[in-house]
């Protein structure tokens, strides 16, 4: 299989702007480059299958260039939703700290800041060497600019695509880059600077967009009950994220093994037949858990993630450790408790069950357990005495629910 034959079985093919792409993609050695804007502190799952496109183009003999927009995120790509509120010089450069390091650390690239040749631009060359180049027309036509007319749009994000535009024709000038990649909502941003290049110098660079990766909902990935699944561990556990991909769904699973891993064809065909024949056992779906988190956070925590699953999955919650305990509640909500208490008046009190009625149902049905223990006695005490790793009593209730009761 040749490169670019591989990207289209992965599905990581989208737009392409010009059919030679595929030739050089093959047999060439381009330098390209991928860009993010600071406007959170942490980089998303969902950023993670475009960033993993950097890696395997590198694997295979490119040169990346990761960009961390330090001058765009003070102005903000238009959604399409509706303009957004700008944030602050400090707060973007803080942003802009945390994201660099990130992407070193994980994607293992070299970054450029865009603030670095976009601050000393003055406004009457912005107008005349870039602006000058793009008619109204041409900007009005792009997809988020058309989406956000309608909800308000400032010139600020209106200009946004010639800044980009003009990042691609500098990192041309100065890195000799021929290809921008990114998801498929960046395609109207890469076009642009594909014009301004060929329009101010007449020369002939590459653009290519892959999918952004959906749910079984189509609803692009990385939201966990309405929380982004972020890549910073501080901010999702990796305990977490190894749940959140574990739970991945099996219409998608083997979308998301092409998509975010690494694994070659022959295993994630392997993987997909285990998928139909023994379902069950959950290889597709345990593999992916492990790619990611063992890409993102390294082995140890891997192992750390696994571990803390086995203890909930078999109850045995006192063999966890207190990071571990906390690694895994972290994202779980908890309330604090004052003394000894009956266990239904303690799941009324907590919200766990919304009535007293309905707390009697759950312990008289099984459906309750405490610190790993199903508990079925309605006259049962919970008592900080018996918490585990000092001062904690985890309750779950069902199959998934868990809760963290704190003994104070
Ligand atoms: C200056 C800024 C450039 C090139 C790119 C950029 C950032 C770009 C953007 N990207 C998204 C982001 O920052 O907004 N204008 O969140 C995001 N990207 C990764 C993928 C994306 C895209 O970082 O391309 O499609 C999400 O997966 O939305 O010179």
């Amino acid at each position: 299989m040749t490169l670019f034959e591989e990207l289209k079985w992965r599905g990581l093919i989208q737009d392409i702007s010009n059919p030679e792409l595929e030739d050089k993609l093959n047999n060439t050695e381009l330098t390209f480059y991928i860009g993010t804007d600071p406007t959170a502190d942490s980089l998303h799952i969902g950023h993670y299958s475009s960033f993993l496109l950097a890696k395997r183009l590198k694997k295979a003999g490119h040169h990346p260039i990761m960009l961390v927009g330090g001058a765009t995120g003070l102005i903000g790509d238009p959604r399409g939703k509706g303009e957004r509120v700008l944030e602050s010089f400090e707060k973007i450069h803080d942003n802009y700290v945390k994201l660099k390091n990130q992407v070193e650390r994980i994607f293992g690239c070299e970054t450029v800041n865009n603030y670095d040749w976009v601050k000393d631009i003055n406004v009457i060359e912005f107008l005349r060497d870039y602006g000058k180049h793009f008619t109204i027309n041409y900007m009005l036509d792009k997809d988020k600019v058309r989406k956000q007319l309608d909800n308000g749009l400032s010139f600020t994000e209106f200009s946004y695509m010639i800044i980009q535009a003009l990042d691609y024709k500098y990192l041309y000038e100065t890195r000799n880059v021929t290809l921008q990649v990114a998801g498929s909502d960046q395609w109207g941003n890469i076009t642009s600077g594909i014009e301004l290049i060929r329009r101010t110098l007449g020369v002939e660079v590459y653009g290519m967009t892959m999918p952004l990766v959906l749910d079984e909902q189509g609803n692009k990935i990385g939201k966990s009950e309405g929380n982004a699944v972020w890549l910073d561990k501080e901010k999702t556990s990796p305990y977490f994220l190894y749940q959140y991909l574990l739970n991945t769904s099996d219409e998608v699973v083997i979308d998301y093994l092409k998509k975010l891993t690494m694994l070659s064809k022959e295993e994630i065909e392997e993987l997909e037949e285990s998928n139909k024949k023994e379902p069950h056992l959950r290889l597709a779906h345990k593999a992916l858990a492990r790619e990611v988190v063992c890409d993102v956070h390294g082995k140890d925590e891997y192992e750390k993630a696994l571990r803390i699953s086995e203890a909930l999955f078999s109850g045995d919650l006192k063999k966890l450790t207190g990071d571990e305990l906390l690694d895994a509640f972290n994202n779980i909500p908890s309330s604090e408790v004052n003394g000894d208490k009956n266990i239904v008046d303690l799941l009324v009190e907590t919200s766990i069950c919304s009535s007293k009625r309905e707390a009697r149902e759950f312990v008289s049905n099984n459906s309750i357990s405490v610190n790993g223990e199903k508990i079925n006695d309605l006259e049962y005490i919970i008592k900080k005495d018996n918490a585990i790793v000092d001062n904690f009593t985890i309750i779950r209730k069902g199959k998934k629910k868990y809760f963290v009761i704190k003994h104070i």
